[in-house]
């Protein structure tokens, strides 16, 4: 499946912590403002009306900025908000289903941790792959560590890009030279920033540094 020109170098994955809905949406619009290239809503336990609401709320400032903006697990929100594309992990649908839901020109994203998944996944019609925990998080429980080199290997085996995701930081960034990723993924690192849009400014400058 093509790249459909998405920029994935900064994607940020949102998590609304103990916000309120003001506070998290300000914190997408400073990041998006600031640079992230890539939005993904990710949400759980949460009604599918809450859900929907929230994909407005975030694609409004997602379309301000021009950033796609990617839907976390429900190809229905994705179809609903009319959404760039959606992501993907291992306990749903099977890829191939999915793109067959979605179409062809909506982005497919899928979490891998292995070069067979990958191998499988690509054929299956995924664009882009989410490969972690690289790092340890406190983001999603249920993860498993993947390592730089399992990344390294997914890379060279798929046509596809690849981002980095799990525990990246500011200040590791730079530990994923030479691996080819397409850029980075963060939660914690921006949602919980103390000053969002200096740590975008300055996670970009890291990541450029590895392209
Ligand atoms: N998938 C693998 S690790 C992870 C996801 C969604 C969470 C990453 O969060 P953080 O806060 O950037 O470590």
């Amino acid at each position: 499946m093509a790249d459909k020109n998405i920029d994935y170098t900064l994607y940020l994955i949102t998590n609304r912590y103990d916000y309120s809905d003001e506070q998290f949406l300000n914190i997408v619009f400073e990041a998006c403002d600031s640079g992230v290239t890539l939005v993904q809503l990710r949400e759980k336990d949460v009604t599918t009306k809450r859900y929907f609401d929230l994909a407005v709320a975030v694609k409004k400032i997602t379309d301000k900025f021009k950033v796609p903006l990617i839907i976390d697990d429900r190809v229905d929100i994705c179809l609903a908000v009319n959404a760039a594309g959606v992501h993907i992990g291992d306990n749903e649908l099977p890829v191939k289903r999915v793109r067959q839901l979605i179409g062809k020109d909506k982005i497919l994203g899928v979490s891998v941790k292995d070069v067979q998944r990958a191998k499988e996944a690509e054929a299956q019609g995924a664009d882009y792959f989410g490969v972690g925990a690289i790092y340890p998080t406190k983001t999603k429980v249920i993860t498993k560590h993947t390592t730089i080199e399992t990344l390294k290997d997914i890379v060279s085996c798929v046509d596809i890009p690849v981002n980095a995701i799990g525990g990246i930081k500011e200040n590791n960034i730079l530990s994923l030279k030479n691996t080819g990723i397409s850029g980075v993924c963060m939660v914690s690192e921006i949602m919980q920033a103390e000053d969002v849009r200096t740590k975008v400014t300055n996670c970009l400058k890291n990541v450029e540094q590895l392209m």
